[in-house]
């Protein structure tokens, strides 16, 4: 009998460890889809929910064009502290666990990753595997030209953007005349500015742009050529399983994969905290699975049959 349209997910998906590894072993083709909730064991804030607040600002209220534009100082602030936490953080078993299925399975798995923390490139995942759409923390580019710059790992990342609390407390207090910077009144002309311009980081190139962190924010497009290698490998053949792990599988067209996978042939195993609010993973049917609890954790007991344990390795590559 059909489960009644308002069955919660974790009702109908399955929740067992050992029917996973059935399908784990006979999957050919797997692809993951991550988000910020597999970084949060390693102590990097998530965009939603409880970790989404920088000081009084809503994350993603500073991940666009326009918040640049209006006070590009107050969006460095936030990615220099970013930037400074992603740096002092460690990859952890989630992140190596993905590693050691990617190398076993080769051309057979792919990670899409929204994360620009870097840690997956800190373990030995290969890298033609590691699809970053939303790009990286580490990349700079230049608001006006187009100038870019890869691997700047210098922290701070210029003189003015000094990390220290005190510093950045009192440049805010500076700028903020509402303790509760939506996006809203964040984008108030009459709202001053954090840091002068003229001290922010310049681009080389055409000296008068101002250096931005490399990332992809709201409005803008993602990596083009990383979305053409994500489609020629879902092109190739069916797909027979999708992780969706750590995401609220609620920013397009990351989302959107799911569906594509599902069109493929997938079954969907989701990994996370909160089994309430999976985003375009909601909807799980009785060949799916639901795994709810912490990345780090779950991720090695699931993949754990197909890795070689005798050669896993939970050594963090360092940076250049
Ligand atoms: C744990 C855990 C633990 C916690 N273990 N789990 C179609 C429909 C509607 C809108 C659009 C659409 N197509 C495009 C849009 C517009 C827009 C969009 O999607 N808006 C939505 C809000 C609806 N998309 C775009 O603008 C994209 N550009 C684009 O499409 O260009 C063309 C275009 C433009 C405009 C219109 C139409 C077309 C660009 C999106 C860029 C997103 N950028 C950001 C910032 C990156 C830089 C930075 O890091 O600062 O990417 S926003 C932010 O969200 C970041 C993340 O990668 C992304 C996803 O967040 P994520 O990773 O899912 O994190 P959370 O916090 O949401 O979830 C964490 C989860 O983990 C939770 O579920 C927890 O429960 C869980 N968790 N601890 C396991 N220990």
């Amino acid at each position: 009998m059909r489960p009644p349209r308002s069955m919660p997910n974790h009702a109908i998906a399955s929740t067992s460890i050992d029917e996973f590894h059935e399908v784990l072993r006979t999957s050919k083709r797997i692809v993951a889809l991550c988000g910020a909730g597999l970084s949060a064991a390693s102590g990097l804030d998530t965009f939603r929910g409880a970790g989404g607040m920088w000081r009084n600002y809503q994350a993603t209220s500073l991940a666009t064009p326009e918040a640049f534009e209006k006070d590009p100082g107050l969006v460095w602030l936030f990615y220099g502290y970013r930037r400074h936490k992603a740096l002092q953080a460690k990859p952890n078993m989630g992140h190596f666990a993905l590693a050691e299925l990617a190398k076993k399975k080769g051309d057979g798995f792919m990670c899409i990753t929204q994360n620009v923390d870097g840690l997956s490139q800190r373990t030995p995942h290969p890298r033609s595997q590691l699809k970053l759409i939303h790009d990286t923390l580490f990349d700079l580019k230049c608001f006006s030209c187009d100038y870019r710059e890869i691997d700047n790992f210098n922290d701070p990342v210029h003189p003015s953007l000094t990390i220290d609390d005190e510093s950045v407390t009192a440049r805010l207090a500076g700028a903020s005349t509402n303790p509760f910077h939506n996006r809203i009144a964040f984008l108030d002309p009459a709202t001053p500015q954090t840091i002068d311009p003229a001290e922010l980081p310049h681009c080389p190139k055409c000296t008068h742009g101002l250096l931005r962190p490399g990332v992809v924010w709201f409005g803008e497009s993602l990596p083009q050529d990383t979305l053409k290698e994500i489609d020629d490998w879902f092109d190739q053949d069916r797909v027979d399983l999708i992780l969706v792990i750590g995401t609220s599988a609620a920013v397009y067209p990351a989302a959107g994969y799911v569906q594509i996978a599902k069109r493929h042939g997938a079954r969907v195993a989701v990994v996370n905290m909160d089994k309430d609010s999976l985003g375009s993973a909601s909807n799980l049917r009785k060949t799916d699975f639901l795994f709810q609890g912490d990345a780090a954790e779950l991720l090695p007991q699931m993949l754990g049959p197909i890795r070689d344990r005798r050669k896993a390795s939970v050594k963090e590559v360092k940076f250049k």
